[in-house]
């Protein structure tokens, strides 16, 4: 009984702390950061677009997680604690994706941003030399951004993701099928998505072939 109640007032607080993410504050000062990386990508684009005469980003989106989704991490990972513990563990409440046309502008993309000495990339993840076990690529960065404010200056963390238009065509149709995990069918989906991961690796390898051989004409 004893447990039950201790358990009942963990998750009670825990409650507490996830409601702070709610609060004007903390939405306010993640859409600036939203902002801010967002600019500091397209100021990247423009810079590349100079260099190579075309674009190397087609779409930017961003999102703040939804509580739902941010609780269901903490139970995964175990957070029991406080707002300050979900706030350091939890690297994607701010995620903003830019979407490429090819696989090797990623990593153009990726040195251009890595020259800002104003972000503070905390770590790299490189899921497209090296895909999930789903079959997932991408290219992640957990990144620090400074926010100016009167009374101080905020580091707001976020994560980054990189990819192409097929990789990110792949992780949409991968994100249907998570919500229907652990069905027998679901399983079999799984494995032959993650053949067709192979597909979109070897779709984006010959479109930067083809691009190449174009420039070269
Ligand atoms: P949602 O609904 O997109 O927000 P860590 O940063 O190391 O503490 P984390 O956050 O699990 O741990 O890192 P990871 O594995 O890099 O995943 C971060 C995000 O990448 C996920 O966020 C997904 O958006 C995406 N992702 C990772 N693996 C897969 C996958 O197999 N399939 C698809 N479609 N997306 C994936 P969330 O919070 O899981 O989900």
């Amino acid at each position: 009984m004893e447990k039950i109640n201790e358990q009942i007032r963990e998750e009670r607080v825990m409650e507490q702390n996830l409601q702070l993410l709610t609060q004007d504050t903390f939405q306010m000062k993640s859409r600036c950061a939203i902002r801010l990386l967002t600019a500091k990508l397209k100021i990247a684009d423009a810079e590349l677009a100079l260099k190579l005469g075309r674009n190397v980003i087609l779409n930017i989106y961003s999102r703040i997680k939804s509580l739902d989704s941010i609780r269901d991490k903490c139970k995964k990972k175990g957070i029991t604690a406080d707002y300050a513990q979900v706030i350091e563990e939890i690297n994607d409440i701010i995620g903003i994706r830019a979407v490429c046309a090819f696989e090797d502008d990623i990593y153009r993309l990726l040195d251009v941003l890595s020259s800002h000495r104003d972000l503070r990339i905390l770590k790299k993840k490189d899921y497209i030399r090296n895909p999930k076990s789903s079959g997932y690529r991408s290219f992640h960065l957990i990144v620090e951004v400074p926010v100016y404010f009167q009374e101080e200056v905020c580091w707001i963390r976020a994560e980054i993701q990189l990819r192409t238009t097929a990789m990110d065509f792949w992780a949409g149709v991968d994100h249907e099928l998570r919500y229907k995990k652990g069905r027998n069918e679901a399983v079999l989906i799984g494995e032959e998505l993650k053949e067709y991961s192979q597909v979109v690796a070897k779709l984006d390898q010959k479109m930067v072939e083809l691009r190449r051989r174009i420039e070269e004409i």
